[in-house]
């Protein structure tokens, strides 16, 4: 498939980039760190969005080299960011299928110098239903070696509260139909408000994901989330931009 070819090339030859998309506190409305979001520009198709080649990386196998260069390069630009920048990457479920998930990202950490709290994981809920003794094993791992876990996109899926207890989270992110849907829609605005509830009562960050209005930001703030992302707060930016948006005087 021409696709996969041209996926297996994009690797080889530098056609893949890591943008960063500003993560803050709801509160002060402070960069607290950034989401690595992979970018491909096809030579002659121009920009791929995520959406269409992750899923083909997962069907081919290439995820596992695609996703350890996200997270080599991540780690690699972020370490040299203020020391209390954090960088969140996005795994594959294919990614923990792979029986070296866990020493891969140690050795990345060792190899880039990154310290361990300044890494964060995201991990979707479809990690969770496909191996659970060892995601379990896995998730421990990364927990002790600092590293920190979110559960992203939650609410969609198949959401457990049971994963909540299972498995060592210290972040939720709120998907953002719910954050979309709020202003208008009262149950979606309880479920945020429940979901912010239930992380505060078992002491897990809430972030609330694809902020794009002042209004939703207000409403986040009145329930006291802790951490929100978006187009509002900020779109996810090449390295260079990252760099002068942490030289901005505050
Ligand atoms: O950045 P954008 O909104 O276009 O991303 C679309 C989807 O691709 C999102 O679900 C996002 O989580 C996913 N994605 C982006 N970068 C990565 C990555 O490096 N690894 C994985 N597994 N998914 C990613
Ligand atoms: O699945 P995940 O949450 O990792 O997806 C992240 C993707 O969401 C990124 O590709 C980013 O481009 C997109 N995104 C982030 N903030 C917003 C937003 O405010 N609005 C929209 N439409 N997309 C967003
Ligand atoms: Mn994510
Ligand atoms: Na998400």
């Amino acid at each position: 498939r021409l696709l996969e070819r041209d996926l297996r090339q994009a690797l080889a030859t530098n056609q893949l980039e890591v943008h960063y998309q500003p993560l803050v506190d709801c509160d002060q409305v402070k960069v607290l760190g950034f989401e690595a979001l992979v970018r491909w520009t096809h030579p002659e198709r121009g920009s791929i969005s995520p959406a269409e080649f992750i899923p083909l990386a997962e069907e081919s196998g290439l995820i596992i080299p695609l996703g350890a260069w996200v997270l080599r390069t991540a780690c690699t630009e972020a370490a040299a960011w203020p020391d209390d920048k954090i960088i969140a990457v996005n795994l594959s479920p294919a990614q923990f299928r792979h029986a070296d998930l866990a020493r891969e990202v140690l050795t990345i950490l060792d190899e880039t110098g990154l310290p361990p709290h300044r890494l964060e994981l995201e991990i979707t809920e479809g990690v969770l239903i496909d191996d659970t003794d060892r995601t379990l094993e896995t998730l421990n791992t990364f927990k002790e070696a600092g590293v920190r876990i979110s559960l992203d996109d939650f609410g969609t899926g198949y959401s457990s509260l049971s994963y909540l207890q299972r498995f060592p989270f210290d972040k939720i992110k709120i998907d953002r139909s719910f954050i979309w849907e709020m202003e208008k829609n009262p149950d979606s605005m309880s479920i945020v408000r429940a979901v912010i509830a239930l992380g505060r009562s078992l002491r897990i960050t809430v972030t609330a994901e694809g902020v794009e209005t002042q209004e939703q930001l207000a409403l986040l703030q009145n329930e006291q989330c802790d951490q929100a992302q978006g187009f509002l707060l900020g779109r996810p930016l090449p390295l260079r931009d990252v760099g002068k948006l942490l030289a901005e005087p505050r």
